[in-house]
């Protein structure tokens, strides 16, 4: 097979076949990854890049806007589907773009938002100070227990001494279900907005393995690349016909222009792989191979945080260890094992180096990987932890890993 840009660019294409051979050849356990389906591929690099469609299905500031239409509205109707709910916009172009939305649709600046300590597990767009989120507003913060773990009677008393407009729900490194039943009553008590960001459980949300954050939550928010699987971008949801006008005229024109319609196109052809059959198998093997590979983990002596998960995660803490986050993450990419440093409760070390690693199982479950393998992966990484600076080791098992990743080639070509 060849390729237009393998003639007209040949450095990118390089650089994509190169990105091709280490997709295959390492195992990808970022929490926050995975790999979508070829046909997602395809919606995205189809001609509707080309289209400007400014504005909502048949409401567009552009014409020959017809099949834009019928796209966005497939993907608003398969999203609302999935999540049982009434509205749903999918032009945010990112995570952090649709968070941007909620907080401008139904905030004023230096209104108080009130969400998880990004070192705690929240995400910067929850009102970490570097970020927009917590400049443009006052921003709280609730955290975990030392045992890993949200205390919604504490989170309850900050609420009433904050007194936030909005209350975030919803992490990035957080292991254990998310109780939005109690986020909504902790919200009502002070009269907060409440909004859930399930950009990284949205997948076991949409297939009932995570308690799901409709009625709680007013509005919510999701990526759709993560446990999704789908192409990288965002999407808003809400039952409230009110905010979801908000949301819309927040997204367009408040902070972006012209929607990716190839990306809603693809977006739509990946929350019709969530609503297939086989996606509650998908989600519920997530859940089994972050379960086995916590299991193995505390077995060989490794600080699990919050001793397991109920997700897709797995927060490992090194406190009690000499070496750092940031030394596990180098030593196990040695061995062609891909994870994130991480910050663990209690950390001591600073955000660029941190005491622990998080590590996911979609991307390896989304690869065809079950238990068997997650067992095997998760004595390397013990062998590896055990023995930190052992290059030669980390070489052999690098030899390993590429022989098992081998039998689980996700894709045989670099452009779909
Ligand atoms: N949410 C981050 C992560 O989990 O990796 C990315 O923004």
């Amino acid at each position: 097979m060849s390729y237009e840009i393998e003639k007209f660019d040949p450095e990118i294409f390089d650089a994509i076949e190169s990105e091709l051979t280490r997709q295959n050849n390492h195992l990808e356990m970022i929490a926050s990854e995975n790999f979508t389906q070829p046909a997602v591929m395809e919606a995205m690099g189809s001609v509707f890049t080309n289209k400007y469609a400014e504005g909502y299905p048949n409401k567009r500031y552009y014409g020959g806007c017809e099949y834009a239409d019928k796209v966005e509205q497939l993907a608003i109707d398969r999203l609302c589907e999935l999540f049982d709910c009434k509205f749903a916009n999918v032009q945010p172009h990112s995570g952090s773009q649709a968070n941007g939305a909620v907080y401008a649709a139904l905030l004023k600046p230096y209104d108080k938002i009130l969400g998880m300590d990004l070192s705690h597990g929240g995400h910067l767009t929850h009102g970490s100070k570097p970020s927009f989120s917590g400049k443009n507003y006052q921003s709280f913060t609730y955290g975990v227990e030392l045992d890993g773990r949200i205390n919604y009677d504490k989170v309850m008393e900050i609420a009433k001494i904050v007194q936030p407009k909005i209350i975030v729900c919803g992490a990035s490194a957080y292991a254990r279900e998310i109780d939005f039943k109690k986020f909504r009553e902790i919200a009502d008590e002070v009269g907060a907005i409440l909004f859930a960001d399930v950009a990284h459980i949205a997948g076991l949300v949409v297939a009932n393995e995570h308690m799901s954050p409709f009625p709680y939550a007013d509005v919510v928010t999701t990526t759709t690349h993560k446990t999704l699987a789908g192409p990288r971008g965002g999407a808003i949801m809400t039952n409230d016909e009110d905010i979801a006008k908000k949301i819309n005229s927040a997204i367009f024109p408040g902070l972006q222009g012209g929607p990716l319609v190839h990306v809603i196109a693809a977006k739509a052809v990946g929350f019709k792989h969530n609503l297939s059959p086989e996606w509650k198998e998908y989600a519920k093997q997530v859940k089994a191979n972050a379960a086995k590979l916590a299991e193995v983990l505390v077995s060989r002596g490794y600080d699990v945080v919050s001793g397991g998960t109920d997700n897709h995660l797995v927060l490992v803490s090194f406190l009690n260890k000499e070496f750092s986050g940031k030394d596990a993450d180098a030593a196990l990419g040695n061995a062609g094992i891909t994870v994130n440093k991480n910050t663990v409760p209690g950390e001591t070390r600073s955000p660029f180096v941190t005491s622990g690693i998080r590590i996911g199982s979609p991307a390896l479950t989304s690869r065809g990987m079950g238990v068997a393998e997650f067992e095997k992966i998760a004595n390397w990484i013990s062998d590896i932890l055990d023995d930190i600076n052992n290059t030669e080791l980390q070489a052999k098992i690098k030899d390993e890993v590429k022989e098992l990743a081998s039998n689980f080639i996700i894709y045989d070509k670099p452009i779909y």
